[in-house]
């Protein structure tokens, strides 16, 4: 039987859509929860020739990135697929999960940081499920108490600035647009969930953690797609964002 072992790191979005694929898939595997920014040693020393996760081994063989993982599971067990048949709906979902990755992932995960600077403790509501290695191998309580140089050092690797959290926070009102859109024209929010489902959903699914962003978007056919396939998103963070930050999420354009 084939052996999966997936690196993550707890409420990490594009590792939740490897986890929400092999689940989707019923390949069993194995998770192994790594702390954030420490993370990048423990993934080099793992031998993956990248510092981040997600990142599967298949019988010892390492696949790095979640857009290299979903083609590998279609390869690993076809049914159900993650990408259509037909060449113009893959080209589609295949375009639509690149923008998901390279474009909208960034955006949660650089508020998230500037966020849980200023909410320390909801830390640990993404360590809720989190293996013992997640936490440095000490209890919840002391992980998020002691987590100061790793907050410090994850908001400078994501220029989780004032500045640019606004500036962040102004983008993500129109990338949901977008991904408004993209459910209206059918590439994504069918019932069969394809990799841009997975990929987009996740981010949707981080965003909604956060008290007040989850407030002003939760009406959007974006955030709906987001519970349904992340019903178990881990997180909760209390509302950290003026109010005047926040105003062009509030705005959804008209699909
Ligand atoms: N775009 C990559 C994700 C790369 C990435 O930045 N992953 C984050 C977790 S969300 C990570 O490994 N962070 C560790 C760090 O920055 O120290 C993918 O989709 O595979």
């Amino acid at each position: 039987m084939t052996e999966v072992k997936l690196y993550s790191i707890p409420g990490s979005h594009p590792a939740a859509a490897a986890r929400a694929m092999l689940d989707h898939k019923g390949i069993a595997y194995r998770r192994v929860d790594l702390p954030p920014v420490v993370s990048r040693v423990l993934m080099r020393a793992a031998g993956f020739p990248g510092n981040r996760v997600p990142a599967i081994k298949v019988d010892g063989r390492k696949v790095q990135g979640s857009r290299n993982i979903s083609r590998e599971l279609d390869v690993l067990r076809a049914d159900p697929p993650l990408f259509p048949s037909d060449p113009q709906q893959r080209a589609a979902v295949e375009e639509a999960e690149r923008w998901g990755d390279e474009e909208f992932q960034q955006m949660p995960r650089t508020i998230s940081w500037w966020a849980l600077k200023r909410h320390k403790s909801d830390q640990a509501s993404f360590l809720a499920d989190a293996g013992p290695m997640a936490r440095l191998g000490m209890p919840t309580r002391i992980a998020v108490a002691t987590s100061g140089p790793i907050l410090r050092l994850a908001i400078r690797l994501n220029d989780s600035t004032d500045d640019t959290v606004r500036s962040t926070l102004a983008s993500i009102g129109p990338a949901l647009d977008k991904v408004d859109r993209l459910i209206a024209e059918g590439v994504i929010g069918g019932d069969a969930p394809n990799a841009a489902d997975f990929q987009i959903g996740a981010s949707v699914a981080l965003l909604r953690t956060f008290e007040d962003i989850r407030e002003a978007i939760d009406d959007r056919p974006a955030a709906g797609m987001a519970r349904r396939l992340y019903p178990w998103y881990p997180g909760h963070v209390h509302a950290s964002f003026p109010s005047e930050w926040l105003a062009p999420l509030r705005t959804p354009a008209a699909v």
